[in-house]
């Protein structure tokens, strides 16, 4: 017994050796709105259902890692106290009622637990409340068009190449129109596909939902913290399926009041997004090639 512990600290100290000198200065466990170099865990939230999202995430976590420890204290004691060495005349007992209760009863109580706030945050999820704004995005290969139908504009949303970028635009996810939402409102998202099916994800709001042609799919989310925000195309939708960024600007009221009056009349002017396939990214920027 004494050995396995020690050797179990052992591995443990070279792990935590190993990732001190390999995570580089300054490194966050996780990020607000993108992913972060070496980070650990989701990206963190910044509206009430990611907020739960994370928060069920940590409780199933110490759950599973509870059992995990339980379960290994079992087989090492029946390893070290029930080897043939130890042990050269096994008891011939084939049942135990107290014990086959009990392995019964308390695994479904642990999974009444994790399914109560599972099934509240589903239902938080599901059930949109009265929105303040609505917006559709439609997944077309290979970018996301971006409609305001209450403003009455539409626009394409395309990547913004790696050779373009501005500053701190993080790679691969910068877009040249993005989606530009006020802080703190309801923000109802009706999400379909034009030709294949994508999936309209940003992490930091807990959404994921697909982008289905033909068909209408709604989301919600209520961005608590001003910022910039990203995902990504979340179903295998094509060649260019990593080159689809989604990114959210969430403002104040005034500066979302301002951007609305502006973007009315820059997309009236453009011309109309163009709504069949075309290789939109890739025309923009003169073919898109991953460094
Ligand atoms: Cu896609």
């Amino acid at each position: 017994m004494p050995v396995f512990l020690r050797t179990i600290a052992i591995a443990a100290a070279v792990m935590a050796f190993a990732a001190s000198l390999l995570m580089p200065e300054g490194a966050a466990y996780a990020g607000l709105g993108k992913a972060t170099p070496w980070q650990i865990g989701m990206q963190d939230p910044a509206s009430p259902v990611m907020e739960q999202v994370y928060w069920f995430h940590s409780f199933v976590l110490w759950i599973v890692t509870a059992i995990t420890i339980f379960v290994l204290v079992l087989l090492v004691i029946v390893m070290v106290k029930f080897n043939a060495r130890a042990n050269p005349t096994p008891s011939r007992t084939t049942h135990n009622t107290l014990v086959e209760v009990l392995w019964t009863v308390v695994p479904v109580l642990i999974l009444v637990v994790i399914a109560l706030p599972s099934f509240r945050i589903l239902f938080l999820q599901l059930n949109t409340p009265p929105a303040d704004l609505t917006i559709k995005a439609t997944g077309v290969t290979w970018n996301w068009k971006y409609e305001y139908p209450d403003a009455g504009f539409e626009f394409d949303s395309l990547i913004v190449p790696e050779k373009e970028l501005k500053g701190d635009q993080p790679r691969l996810l910068t877009v040249d129109n993005e989606l530009v939402v006020p802080v703190n409102k309801v923000v109802r998202v009706l999400v379909t596909g034009f030709d294949v099916i994508h999936a309209f994800t940003v992490p930091s709001f807990g959404i994921k939902i697909d982008a289905i042609p033909g068909r209408l799919n709604e989301t919600w989310f209520t961005a608590t913290k001003e910022g910039w925000y990203y995902g990504q195309c979340s179903e295998l939708c094509g060649k260019d399926h990593a080159f689809m960024p989604i990114a959210v600007h969430v403002v104040s009221d005034a500066e979302y009041t301002s951007w609305l009056e502006q973007a009315k009349k820059k997309y009236a002017a453009a011309p109309k997004p163009t709504d069949k396939p075309t290789d939109v990214a890739a025309a923009a920027s003169g073919g898109y090639q991953l460094q």
